[in-house]
């Protein structure tokens, strides 16, 4: 009887058309705290989901843009970890690989991944609130900032709005293009690779799902057992970067 792995690496090596979904859990061993675990410091009382939010941000700007910037910041002194890399060489075995990410951060490009659609924006760039011209803003200190402190967003140059974070809050419609772009890669692949997602924020949750129905086979990566619902299903129960390079290893 061939291992859930083997079985996974069996599927991977014929498939022509790979879609990689991932969450928080694959950049979880670069260091960035996924949603389910605790906000730290400043944030420690805060539900990011009230947080990541327009209200949120009118109501304090301050807070919200001295939590994204003190994020920010931590990806940028952050390194790609082995789940990552893994991802990335799979372009080396899999005619056309798709990343279909939930994650704002740009460690997926820095592990040398070619196409990467950010269903939720990225933390990389800020734009004004109000005209929504693109920001340059240099990099808060992390050493300055501790466990996060409040920061009064730059003003725009050009109508004076307060800068927001790059990212898609709750309640907010996805990028036009990346889900319009997301859609069609999973109704035509042959396999979805869904990665450290707890699959709890809609419509991205939605892919995995369509890829089954579609006749895909879908592999979970997640230290937690997903529960499966067809013979095309797979759950690998593990670490993103402890799995994903045994399955590169395979091919
Ligand atoms: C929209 C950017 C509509 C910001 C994010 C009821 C009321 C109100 C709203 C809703 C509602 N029901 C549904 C909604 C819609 C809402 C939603 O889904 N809410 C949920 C919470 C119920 N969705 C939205 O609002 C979306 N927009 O629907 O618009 C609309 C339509 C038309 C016109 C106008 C509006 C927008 C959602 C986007 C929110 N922004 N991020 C920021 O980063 O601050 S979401 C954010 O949270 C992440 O991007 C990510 O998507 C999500 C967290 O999920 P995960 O990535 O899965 O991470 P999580 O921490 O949950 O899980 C980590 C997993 O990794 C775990 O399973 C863990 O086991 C695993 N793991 C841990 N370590 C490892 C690992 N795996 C592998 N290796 C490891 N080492
Ligand atoms: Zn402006």
């Amino acid at each position: 009887m061939p291992t859930q792995l083997q079985t996974a690496i069996d599927h991977l090596s014929r498939a022509q058309r790979v879609v990689v979904f991932t969450g928080a859990g694959v950049s979880a061993e670069s260091g960035i705290p996924t949603f389910r675990d605790d906000l730290t410091g400043l944030w420690a009382r805060f539900d990011p989901q009230r947080l990541a939010t327009p209200e949120a941000f009118l109501a304090d700007p301050e807070l919200v843009w001295g939590w994204y910037e003190w994020r920010r910041a931590r990806v940028g002194q952050v390194q790609p970890n082995p789940g990552h890399t893994a991802i990335a060489q799979l372009e080396r075995h899999v005619p056309q690989v798709c990343v279909v990410t939930q994650n704002v951060d740009d460690l997926h490009e820095r592990a040398g991944s070619t196409r990467v659609l950010h269903l939720h924006g990225s933390i990389q760039s800020p734009r004004c609130h109000d005209c929504a011209r693109p920001m340059q803003i240099p990099l808060a200190d992390l050493d300055q900032l501790g466990d996060g402190q409040r920061m009064a967003p730059p003003r725009c140059e050009d109508c004076d709005g307060p800068a927001r974070p790059g990212v898609v809050w709750f309640g907010e419609s996805l990028p036009e293009q990346a889900w319009q772009s997301a859609w069609p890669e999973v109704q035509k692949c042959d396999l979805l690779l869904s990665v450290g997602t707890s699959g709890a924020v809609y419509p991205a949750a939605q892919l995995p799902q369509l890829a089954l129905e579609q006749g895909a086979v879908v592999v979970h990566v997640n230290p937690d057992p997903i529960a499966v619902s067809s013979e095309r299903e797979l759950s690998l129960v593990g670490r993103a970067g402890e799995i994903l390079p045994r399955l590169m290893e395979g091919l």
